[in-house]
């Protein structure tokens, strides 16, 4: 096309365009800005809620809380604390953000101000929760303890970014023996069970030892079908089982698996045995054990010697051949113990304990 007329035309035209375009530019921001601003004011609503809850939560405990033996009081926290995530979507089974095989080494000196600064989202007593998903299980985790500081400093490096990314809703309990009676393991798993469950609906228990690190977040510190042996694969021992029923280390009950078996013995002073009495036990009431693979299930042990008071238990060889026998009657439904104090201390709780002694 050519010509004056036409050209006048084409302006006409392209004036028309451009006022259009302009136009649309306008309603689109017109509407970008009130959507923004009903974002904004979306998200102000919910953080003012969150607020109240946490305003109303009178159950978080200052950083050091003591308690002493009386009280046994229950302190199930209220219900605005338990329903916090109620109404977030399920965490996913596979968590997004696992790293998978870390380096794990123990030469560094470790500050436990500096680890609760580095995990500022876990609570006073070893608590945390995921923010962005609700849990899939409610996990205490149960560390036997006497004098073994410098191996709990490590376990609360390593573990606490990796229990947070495992998206676990999950409490720390280090349960010290008092005094300097025979250490009994076993013993003090099982009051591990019974004091955490005294503050928290868990249902699932990791009982694991001071001194074993994983190397890999995939392995996930939950409860599985079967009772689980995550600690397969340990440097110690060359990275392989020693030896096929072997059940020491990290183990992982649900509640149920663990009133099943009646818990640990109690009865098991000194080193060595309770936990081939804890693989019978699980047998004898017809479960399995699950494991993670060993590449998975790799550990790193500190190397430590023989405690004093913990010298292998010249019993243990008696006692697993009995285990049938003895299990019914001995275990959670035959625990007695004295608590001293329980500590909320920044990272764990600790609850010190009178295990009694030896009924010889
Ligand atoms: C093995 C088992 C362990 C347990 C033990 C025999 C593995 C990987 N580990 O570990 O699960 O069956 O043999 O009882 O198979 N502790 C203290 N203070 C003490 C004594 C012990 O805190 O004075 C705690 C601590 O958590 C320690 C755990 O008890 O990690 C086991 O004791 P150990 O480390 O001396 O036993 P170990 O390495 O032979
Ligand atoms: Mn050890």
């Amino acid at each position: 096309m050519s010509g004056p007329g036409q050209s006048c035309l084409q302006r006409v035209s392209i004036a028309m365009v451009f006022i259009c375009a302009l136009h649309l530019v306008v309603v689109l921001l017109y509407y970008f800005n009130t959507f923004q601003a009903m974002k904004t004011f979306i998200q102000a609503q919910q953080q003012h809620k969150a607020g109240d809850k946490r305003v109303k939560v009178t159950w978080e405990l200052p950083a050091i809380v003591t308690s002493g033996p009386d009280t046994n009081s229950t302190t199930t926290p209220p219900p605005e604390i338990r329903d916090r995530s109620a109404d977030l979507p399920p965490c996913p089974e596979t968590p997004p953000h696992l790293v998978g095989a870390q380096p794990v080494e123990f030469s560094h000196h470790i500050d436990l101000n500096e680890v609760k600064r580095q995990n500022p989202e876990v609570r006073d007593g070893g608590r945390y929760m995921p923010k962005e998903c609700k849990a899939l299980q409610k996990v205490a985790l149960i560390i036997p303890f006497r004098k073994r500081e410098e191996h709990l400093k490590y376990w609360l490096y390593y573990l606490h970014p990796n229990l947070q990314r495992q998206q676990l809703d999950y409490g720390v309990y280090v349960i010290e023996q008092s005094g300097e009676t025979m250490f009994n393991r076993a013993k003090l798993m099982n009051i591990g069970y019974a004091e955490a469950l005294k503050e928290y609906d868990y249902d699932c228990f990791i009982f694991s030892d001071v001194d074993l690190i994983p190397m890999d977040d995939r392995n996930i510190y939950k409860c599985y079908s079967q009772p689980r042996h995550l600690s397969v694969s340990i440097d110690k021992f060359g990275f392989r089982l020693p030896y096929n029923q072997c059940f020491g280390g990290v183990s992982s009950f649900s509640k149920e698996q663990f009133q099943k078996i009646n818990g640990f013995p109690n009865n098991y002073w000194g080193w060595g045995g309770e936990d081939d009495d804890l693989y019978n036990r699980i047998t004898f009431r017809g479960m399995s054990l699950s494991r993670p693979d060993v590449v998975i299930g790799r550990y790193r042990m500190i190397v430590h010697e023989r405690d004093q008071k913990n010298d292998p238990n010249p019993e243990r060889f008696d006692r697993i051949g009995r285990t049938k026998l003895t299990m019914d009657s001995d275990g959670l439904n035959s625990l007695t113990y004295k608590v001293i104090e329980v500590q909320k201390q920044p990272l764990y709780t600790k609850v010190i304990v009178d295990v009694g002694s030896p009924s010889r």
